[in-house]
């Protein structure tokens, strides 16, 4: 019952360059085909994120933008009601940088109590350019994202670089994780450091894994002491910035940053005493506070406050001591092209948590974090043997018997190309674009089941945890992997809570059903999925968070002589896991990689247990088992077809 509402925009509203025909205009804010009421509201101060201009690129990484993107954020929470923060988003949207516009929207509608059930427009379909190639909208019909073979052999894995489905879930994770906002609540999340630590681990272990099916070595890490080998040509045009992603070429050196125009200047030195201290804080097991007393690092919580750190974020235990190591690695290699500015160009994929992905180096530099973050785990092992917290065995519980059936026959995974045509329609700019279908192939893989025997000798019923997880067996050369080795390859494939009987139970788990994926349409959100009906329980559900592993690489692509891996499964004891919460919503079915919204990690082990963490008397998995877990041998066998999907 507001007079001033309506569904015209206020003239002043616009940009002066608009202004003559903004009777023309109407909001597109809140989808097609729905216009929203528009308010004549006070505008709040936006001078700070006003000042990146609108056709610049914006980076989570660089510090300034991140600065102005965190006010943004807050002035989108602070709105009273969701009339007046539309009302803000129509001013906003001609005005503020498209780029930072959205993600700072996102982290808002992700946050605010009265935005919780709504859509967050897909990033995909709001700024195609920055997931395809521009030839793929000139031809939509038959445009495919990446040459899939090449000379070169770093192309082998283009594939996984370059899915659309894996870069929407990166950019997924930093807007549910974001690092800087006065709200901290927001930022300060359960187990958000640990979560950056393993999340990212997760990519670093199924990337080599990739790797390895194809005939690679694993990533080699990067630390800065020498130039970058691998160049990269982004096939990606910004339509939004007008200017194409600028590439890096081969052995290209990272240099000291003085670009005013971003307002960075920054010497490569300190990245190398930020992790001269980061080590030194896992090598005393305790953390500089800014007051100068240590506090120690323990054994719940030391990896989680080093994850902070490292990242870092605002939860950081000491940012001006141990700075901004992680952020700042992406920002050094995204301008090594022009450190100083001198040749006007923006900053690479590197900078951008939507296109980092692509970039070989981005698993090199990731190698190097997750082998600093190892050094804490490796330093804290002699400990672990000892600690009743970290138990490894289910007295009464033993798992006969694990393995795969599917389509591909028992024991093996069939896995195949896949295309699928996305819409990649909905924009956040005025400019109507009508439908835009691209079609791309991918990774794709025969669904399948696990079957794991489990015998309970308790005489009483259960609960447990089952942990799925697949790992390759052998090294490049072709040698067992030993198991300090094979523990950082091990993927996550599954976890979930299971009433055990008393006596024999036989398990039968569906690969669909994974803690780690989203559904293929939940990653694209494809809007002609969509259910019609726009208030039905059935949109509701569609209208889910997109951070999750895309389903359709769960498993990596294998060879086509059967690439050999081992399944492991582990029971642990669900009273020793839990956590007490009840849960809602329907963003909690990828919770391994993701967590849960507004709700504690649903597992109180260690992130990546029970490999998080060397096993000094286990030199090979065999020797790791307790009678709680078992392993079957398996294949995964790239079919070399393609099918359409939707088709048989
Ligand atoms: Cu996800 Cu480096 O943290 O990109």
């Amino acid at each position: 019952g507001d007079d001033n509402a309506s569904f015209q925009i206020p003239t002043h509203y616009f940009p002066d360059k608009y202004k003559e025909v903004s009777s023309t205009l109407t909001s597109r804010f809140g989808g097609e085909g729905r216009a929203v009421p528009i308010r004549n509201i006070a505008i709040p101060n936006l001078e700070e994120p006003l000042a990146l201009a609108y056709n610049e690129h914006f980076s989570l990484f660089v510090p300034q933008h991140r600065k102005m993107a965190g006010k943004l954020i807050d002035i989108f929470l602070g709105m009273r009601n969701l009339e007046d923060l539309q009302s803000l988003c129509s001013y906003c949207q001609l005005r503020i940088n498209p780029y930072m516009f959205n993600y700072c929207l996102s982290v808002c509608i992700l946050h605010r109590p009265d935005t919780k059930g709504l859509d967050i427009p897909s990033f995909a379909q709001s700024f195609p350019d920055k997931f395809m190639d521009p030839k793929v909208f000139r031809k939509a019909r038959e445009a495919t994202t990446t040459e899939l073979t090449g000379d070169r052999p770093e192309q082998r894995v283009a594939y996984f670089r370059e899915d659309i489905g894996l870069n929407l879930h990166h950019w997924h994770w930093h807007l549910v994780y974001p690092f800087d906002s006065a709200n901290r609540e927001i930022v300060n999340k359960d187990r958000r450091g640990e979560l950056f630590y393993y999340m990212h681990q997760q990519i670093i272990a199924r990337y080599n894994t990739e790797r390895m099916c194809n005939g690679l070595r694993r990533v080699a890490r990067y630390n800065f002491s020498e130039p970058i080998s691998e160049g990269y040509f982004p096939k990606l045009d910004s339509k939004v910035a007008s200017r194409s992603w600028p590439p890096r070429f081969a052995n290209t050196m990272p240099r000291d940053l003085d670009r005013s125009v971003d307002l960075i200047k920054a010497d490569l030195s300190e990245l190398y005493n930020w992790r001269d201290r980061f080590i030194a804080a896992v090598e005393n097991l305790s953390v500089l506070l800014p007051n100068g007393r240590q506090r120690p690092l323990d054994e719940a919580t030391g990896i989680d406050v080093l994850g902070n750190l490292m990242e870092s974020s605002i939860i950081s235990v000491n940012r001006p001591y141990y700075g901004d190591m992680h952020n700042m690695g992406h920002v050094f290699i995204s301008y090594s092209h022009d450190p100083d500015h001198r040749h006007l160009e923006q900053f690479g994929v590197m900078g951008d948590s939507a296109t980092a992905m692509r970039d070989p180096v981005f698993y090199r530099w990731h190698s190097y974090i997750d082998d600093l973050f190892q050094l804490y785990k490796n330093k804290l092992t002699p400990n672990y043997a000892q600690q009743a917290a970290f138990k490894l065995d289910f007295p009464g519980v033993r798992v006969s018997g694990v393995s795969i059936e599917g389509p591909g026959g028992s024991n093996n995974i069939s896995t195949l190309w896949e295309q699928s045509t996305v819409d990649l329609s909905r924009g956040l700019d005025f400019t109507p674009r009508g439908s835009v279908l691209a079609r791309f192939p991918h990774l794709q893989h025969e669904e399948y089941s696990y079957v794991i025997d489990v015998m309970n000798s308790s005489g009483q019923p259960l609960m447990g945890t089952v942990r799925l997880f697949i790992a390759p067996t052998m090294d490049e050369a072709g040698q067992p992997l030993p198991f300090d080795e094979q523990r950082k390859l091990m993927i996550e494939l599954d976890k979930f809570s299971q009433p055990l009987n008393s006596g024999n139970n036989t398990i039968r788990r569906r690969s669909l059903d994974s803690s780690v994926t989203i559904p293929y349409e939940r990653t694209f959100r494809n809007q002609a999925d969509r259910p019609a009906d726009a208030g039905s329980a059935e949109a509701a559900e569609f209208d889910f968070c997109g951070c999750g592993w895309p389903h359709h690489l769960l498993v990596p692509k294998g060879t086509t002589q059967g690439y050999p891996m081992v399944l492991f499964a582990m029971v642990s004891n669900w009273n020793e896991d839990r956590i007490e919460q009840d849960l809602v919503g329907s963003c909690n079915d990828a919770a391994s990689y993701c967590g849960i919204r507004d709700r504690k990690y649903p597992d109180r082990q260690a992130m990546g247990y029970p490999f998080d963490r060397p096993a000094p008397n286990a030199s090979n998995l065999q020797d790791f088992l307790q009678p709680n877990m078992a392993t079957r041998p398996c294949t995964v066998r790239f079919t070399d077809r393609t099918r359409v999907r939707g088709q048989q």
